[in-house]
């Protein structure tokens, strides 16, 4: 389902439902924490004198931003693991890799942005750094790279490469930045004990080719390591084009855990902002979280507005524990008041491996379309955005089984939400009873259901119900405590009618319906 076509839905159905059981104060304005107090905020203070319904009247006020909308809309995207470990045959390197192991001997990234465009892929994200510290282009500032690797006679730049093909195929390019580093832990400067200081980014090396360039620079607090980060990012948001995701992880690899390096997360943040405009921070970052699992799962019932808590240097975290099975409910909210800073527009990100690894093994096979499909109704069904992640093998080459296996993948998910039967319908907007009524023409037997808010006006929807004319009344079909940008729903067994109806029972605010599509799946 293309997002052209979705917008195309959202002016056929939209329409403001009124909320039934929530009276919300619309006069008390909370603050707005965006630079220079614009509204709508994105994030709203809370704390422990907040009544339970204060904190839900806040939590309808927060609204995403233009650069959440627009992650939002992408549904699915791709992760590439690639690197020393790709040659080595483990999953966390050990940082003191000879870097001639890494010999790809047919890199051919056209190849992977084929695969991925016909996969319906609109993003990839490449690990530049994974933990090991080993980078995939040509930087300044460590020998740990393939600058070093005879591959290519040290002239060989993946991530240029990587981001060349991606364009060409219109797919948007994302970078893994591995902020533990065991390279630098090792043999450099990772937490080094060095203080915080007023640092000039870039930092130039003796004989830097940008020297005469005028580059421009920015000042900002870090330590040894944290400009070194600094200077990578740098060198990767100025010299490979337009980035739009960066992606932090939270793991340490192999570096021992009291072997602390504090990230100067605030001033790697300034720096992306101010390179990289459009680019979403995820997942140690303040534009997207983490889902909690590495199975691609999103709870039942996720909350893009979740309660949030301060972490150090600028940065959040969730202040419930990441793996609770509720992050956004009345409940959830009313027991983060005594932990939590915020409620935050942090929607989640659901990342999880084609294979069992995240780099490339020879004796490990992609996963079925059943349980990718599965994997698909679970995170872009459950208002979130799929990271999936198919490793490059040794070659450079996406294998074939998995490139046929993303084919198939994206076919299947066409025949699960073939056709909207609902696409053109009568459709009657009832704003008092919180309704949408579509009228097909004739019964039709349906089984899959998509519904969305339209989450410029935030997420609202707390109880709906999917019913069916059934003779003379109306017959629940289904239900749901949360919409989002995206919930997409298999019935247990088809049902056939004419007249459909989705009737909101509960929310925190009023409602705006996006989307209300019913289907036949033809699988
Ligand atoms: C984890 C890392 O430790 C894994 O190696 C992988 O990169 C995954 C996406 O994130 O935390």
């Amino acid at each position: 389902m293309t997002v052209s076509r979705r917008l195309f839905m959202a002016a056929a159905v939209s329409t403001a439902v009124a909320a039934s059981s929530v009276s919300i104060p619309v006069t008390t304005a909370a603050a707005a924490t965006r630079p220079g107090g614009a509204e709508p905020p994105y994030r709203i203070p809370i704390g422990p004198g907040d009544s339970p319904e204060s904190v839900v009247a806040k939590a309808s006020r927060v609204r995403p931003t233009a650069r959440q909308i627009a992650w939002q809309k992408l549904e699915q995207t791709a992760f590439l693991h690639f690197g020393v470990n790709t040659f080595t045959g483990l999953e966390w390197g050990t940082g003191d890799e000879d870097p001639n192991v890494f010999q790809p001997s047919g890199l051919d990234t056209d190849q992977w942005a084929r695969a991925l465009r016909d996969g319906g892929f609109t993003l990839a994200i490449l690990t530049v750094k994974h933990h090991d510290g080993f980078v995939l282009y040509r930087t300044r500032y460590t020998e740990h790279g393939v600058a070093s690797s005879s591959w290519r006679g040290g002239k060989g730049d993946v991530l240029a490469s990587f981001a060349k093909s991606l364009r060409r195929y219109g797919i948007k390019v994302g970078v893994y930045i591995s902020p533990a580093d065991e390279n630098q832990y090792l043999d450099g400067v990772y937490a080094n004990g060095s203080k915080r200081s007023a640092r000039t980014i870039p930092t130039l090396t003796p004989d830097d080719d940008r020297a005469g360039d005028d580059p421009r620079t920015f000042t900002l607090d870090a330590t040894d390591y944290g400009a070194h980060m600094l200077n990578q990012l740098y060198e990767v948001l100025t010299e490979y084009g337009p980035v739009d995701e960066v992606w932090f992880d939270g793991a340490q690899g192999r570096i021992p855990p009291d072997k602390v390096e504090t990230y100067d997360w605030d001033s790697w943040y300034t720096l992306i902002r101010a390179l990289a405009p459009n680019a979403t921070m995820a997942v140690r970052g303040p534009d997207v979280r983490w889902v909690g699992n590495e199975g691609g799962l999103a709870r039942e019932n996720e909350w893009s507005v979740v309660p949030v808590k301060d972490s150090g240097n600028g940065s959040i975290d969730y202040a419930l524990a990441y793996d609770a099975p509720d992050q956004g409910s009345r409940a959830a909210l009313a027991e983060a008041r005594s932990v939590a800073q915020y409620v935050q527009w942090w929607p989640a990100e659901c990342d999880v491996s084609i294979r069992p690894g995240w780099f490339y093994h020879e004796d490990e096979k992609p996963k079925s379309v059943e349980q990718l499909t599965d994997i698909w109704f679970r995170s872009v069904g459950r208002n979130s955005v799929l990271l999936l992640n198919i490793p490059p093998d040794e070659r450079g080459l996406l294998p074939d089984a998995d490139v046929t296996r993303l084919r198939e993948f994206r076919e299947r998910i066409r025949k699960e939400l073939p056709k909207d039967l609902a696409d053109g319908a009568r459709t009657r907007h009832d704003r008092k009873a919180g309704t949408v009524t579509v009228d097909l023409g004739r019964a039709r037997e349906v089984d899959r259901v998509r519904i969305a808010e339209d989450i410029r006006h935030g997420q609202q929807v707390e109880h709906a119900v999917v019913e069916a004319r059934v003779g003379d009344t109306w017959r629940t079909v289904t239900e749901v405590d949360t919409v989002g940008a995206s919930r997409a729903l298999r019935l247990a067994a088809p049902v056939t009618a004419r007249r459909w109806r989705l009737r909101v029972t509960r929310s925190r605010g009023a409602v705006r319906i996006a989307e209300f599509g019913l289907y036949r799946s033809q699988v």
